[in-house]
């Protein structure tokens, strides 16, 4: 596979990366990881392109975040808060307006220059255990350190949990959240195994990793963002009482066999059999001369296009909103990324939903597809074509 936020130009192809993405299910503490992946600092590199304010809902959601942590910290005297991969700010600029110490910690320059320029604190490095201490002795013990889809994307998970414990203070807490195992299997969302997404998280696995590392799960939220997450918050152990929401999680968790390797070689059948039928659907639109185009050139898209093997025989372009994506070719694939105005110009037969995670937006925007007869094309949780 290549990397999935690689967007590249054609002079760029020869010298495209590639890794053999493969994952794995630990025995030992039911950690479900990729075997292989670039090291971080070849994937979140100066140019790194995705912006977490790139999509409404993700504005929206983060908004909500740091509302509701402005709230937790009331009245708590000169409170300190960290964001782990804060990206271009979208999240801590609030918590900045409201005049509440904060540091992000951002290791691409771009995003980490942008978040400063709304005033948001930042620290362009990678977060581990001696960043940690250091911050720490500069400023103090945090309150509470955050993280949105971050820590799945961090292969030496130790470094983080471990400068966790050394960063927050008595009665603080690590509140992250990432894509979780659970939809992602009851999904049939394969597109969300990709190289940026190390750690596939469910609350047996991260409670055991917290839990050597003198922390403990004490509250779970299940979120629909992202194609679906879970929102982990973890403090020292014995700190807090453990809400019921965590016993609720590993008993679905059970139940789902997400222990299992069973679990995942069924996944494993029926990604094959997705991958198939979309082909085939694919090839009978071409089939009958109809035009098919590619909605949103998400990370996703990179495993559903190279797993599948969908060229520009198939899909003509992906119409995408972001700017540093137009003009450039997707990974591995190759397919012309182009902008928005490109998808209604004129509008193709059929729309292959790639930012299935922002269906409900998309759609309400583009009515105009529809109502000309366009047809969606989704993939997950099974291929459906529209009548
Ligand atoms: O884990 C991650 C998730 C949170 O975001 C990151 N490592 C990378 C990224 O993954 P993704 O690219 O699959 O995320 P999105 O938010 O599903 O990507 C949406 C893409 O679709 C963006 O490139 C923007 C584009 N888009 C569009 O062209 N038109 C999105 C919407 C809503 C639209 O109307």
């Amino acid at each position: 596979m290549p990397r999935s936020n690689r967007f590249i130009s054609p002079d760029e192809i020869a010298s495209e990366h590639w890794f053999r993405l493969a994952t794995g299910l630990c025995p030992a503490c039911k950690m479900v990881q990729v075997l292989e992946a670039p090291p971080g600092d070849e994937i979140f590199t100066a140019d790194y392109s995705y912006l977490t304010s790139g999509t409404t809902a993700m504005r929206g959601h983060l908004k909500g975040v740091a509302q509701s942590l402005k709230l937790e910290l009331r009245g708590r005297p000169d409170p300190f808060v960290v964001e782990l991969g804060c990206n271009d700010g979208a999240m801590l600029h609030t918590i900045a307006e409201a005049g509440i110490r904060h540091l992000g910690v951002e290791p691409t320059q771009v995003h980490a220059d942008y978040a400063a320029s709304r005033g948001v604190s930042t620290l362009t490095e990678f977060f581990n255990a001696e960043l940690a201490t250091r911050i720490r002795d500069t400023s103090g013990p945090a309150d509470i350190i955050f993280a949105a889809n971050t820590i799945c994307e961090i292969q030496d998970i130790r470094q983080v949990f471990d400068g966790a414990a050394i960063l927050l203070g008595p009665e603080g807490m690590l509140i992250f959240e990432d894509p979780y195992l659970g939809d992602l299997v009851e999904k049939n969302a394969f597109d969300q195994i990709c190289d940026e997404h190390v750690f596939y998280f469910s609350v047996h696995s991260v409670s055991e990793l917290a839990q050597r590392c003198g922390l403990e799960v004490i509250d779970v939220e299940h979120l629909p963002v992202g194609g679906g997450e879970l929102r982990y918050r973890l403090a020292r152990r014995g700190c807090y009482q453990t809400k019921p929401s965590v016993q609720y999680h590993l008993a679905r968790e059970a139940r789902a066999g997400l222990s299992q390797l069973e679990t995942f070689v069924a996944f494993a059948e029926r990604v094959h059999s997705i991958a198939r039928q979309l082909t085939d659907v694919l090839s009978e639109c071409r089939a009958r001369g109809q035009r098919v185009v590619g909605y949103g050139a998400t990370m996703k898209s990179a495993t559903v296009t190279n797993f599948c093997h969908i060229t520009t025989e198939l899909v003509e372009f992906v119409c995408d909103t972001t700017p540093a994506k137009q003009g450039l070719l997707t990974p591995g694939a190759h397919l012309p990324v182009r902008p928005p105005e490109a998808f209604a110009d004129p509008y193709p037969d059929v729309a292959l939903m790639f930012a299935w995670n922002h269906e409900a937006e998309i759609r309400a925007k583009e009515q105009a597809f529809t109502n000309s007869g366009g047809r969606w094309l989704r993939y997950v949780p099974e291929v459906a074509l529209e009548r």
